[in-house]
């Protein structure tokens, strides 16, 4: 029989993607969906998968619908996605990022605790835990460097991770963190900087737009391809014991270097089109993150396969014709 997976956040960047690989792999996938006047499925019809998914409805915030879901489903894997997963607007809404990022991972585990227990859980655990936190002996970040959170989110992550942690060492449940650095994508939220730049450089480039306002450019990520990023949460669930990863590239870029290369890709020049603009800076930053996977790397297997130079081209190639069509 196929294995079933449920997934939260399945509008979202990652659910699509982790859904076509499981799809891939024979599963059947189910995708929570919370109450909208107007659900947009744009991403996963971006990947074709409208079809292939069965939804349950649910909101992290709302322990009984989980409960529900759960005791429905009685999935084999559980990949707790969803989130409100936008830093910068973590500060206006700390309260609402706590309920569904900290608390909604709490209900996710009591109801997978009561009606699932032997299921697998994936937390989409972040490096945005480690803010200013560094490896003393190379200033990259591992899974053994302290948390020292600059966010509202990265503070309800924190909680998120702990939690994890207590219910696998509390009740011996198959709870596992993945520690994703940023991984992007054609279909990632436009707020986000890589895509904000992709689709500000589309529409330049093609006449719709004038200028690009832009926050702190110094700024550094280690970013990746979320097509690669899926596979390793997909794989911390395959392994005999439960355990908690970094995954990441190893390699770290500024955002003006983002800026750059995007511009360059359709032949302009950032310095002529990019403003700085204080209403992107934020409250507290998190000036450096690079990660060191080497223990995904070892024990899973997992590479990531997409360059940077590669995946800033992919995600302008990709705004360039959803803008020209848009525009049609
Ligand atoms: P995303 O695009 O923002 O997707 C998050 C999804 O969560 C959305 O589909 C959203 O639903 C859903 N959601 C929000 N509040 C909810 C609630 N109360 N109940 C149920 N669903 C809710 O995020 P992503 O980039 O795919 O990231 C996936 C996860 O990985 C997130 O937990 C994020 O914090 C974490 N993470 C991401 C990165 C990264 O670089 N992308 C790195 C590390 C960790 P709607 O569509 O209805 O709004
Ligand atoms: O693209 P960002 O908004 O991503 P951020 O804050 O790193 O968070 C993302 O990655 C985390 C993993 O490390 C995830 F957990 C989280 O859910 C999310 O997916 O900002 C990246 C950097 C920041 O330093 C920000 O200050 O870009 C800087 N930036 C400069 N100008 C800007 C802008 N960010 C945004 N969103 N918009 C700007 O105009």
């Amino acid at each position: 029989m196929a294995k079933k997976a449920l997934v939260t956040g399945i509008l979202g960047q990652d659910g699509p993607y982790l859904a076509q690989h499981l799809l891939s792999q024979g599963y059947k996938v189910y995708g929570m969906i919370r109450r909208y006047s107007n659900p947009n499925f744009e991403n996963l019809e971006y990947l074709n998968l409208m079809n292939e998914i069965e939804y349950v409805d649910g909101d992290l915030t709302d322990e009984a619908s989980l409960m529900g879901a759960i005791k429905f489903i009685r999935p084999d894997e559980v990949y707790n996605l969803a989130a409100q997963s936008f830093v910068g607007g973590s500060w206006e809404q700390a309260k609402l990022t706590t309920e569904v990022n900290a608390l909604g991972v709490l209900h996710l585990l009591n109801a997978i605790k009561y009606f699932a227990p032997t299921s697998r859980f994936y937390q989409a655990s972040t490096s945005e835990m480690f803010g200013l936190g560094l490896n003393k002996h190379d200033g990259m970040q591992d899974e053994g460097t302290p948390f020292h959170p600059r966010s509202p989110y990265g503070v309800s992550k924190v909680y998120a991770y702990w939690m994890t942690v207590n219910y696998r060492e509390s009740y011996k449940m198959f709870a596992a963190n993945g520690i994703l650095f940023n991984h992007e994508s054609p279909i990632r939220g436009i707020q986000f900087v890589t895509r904000k730049i992709s689709d500000g450089v589309a529409r330049i480039k093609l006449g719709f737009a004038k200028e690009l306002h832009l926050g702190n450019m110094d700024s550094m990520r280690d970013w990746g391809f979320a097509g690669d990023y899926v596979k390793a949460m997909h794989l911390m669930l395959q392994q005999d014991e439960p355990d908690d990863y970094v995954v990441a590239t190893g390699e770290n870029h500024s955002v003006r270097e983002y800026a750059e290369l995007a511009f360059k890709h359709v032949g302009l020049n950032w310095k002529d089109y990019v403003k700085t603009d204080p209403r992107f800076q934020r409250p507290a930053e998190v000036p450096n993150l690079k990660g060191n996977s080497e223990k995904a790397r070892k024990k899973l297997g997992w590479e990531p396969t997409v360059s940077f130079p590669d995946l800033v081209a992919m995600m302008v190639d990709a705004d360039l014709k959803r803008v020209e069509k848009r525009n049609r």
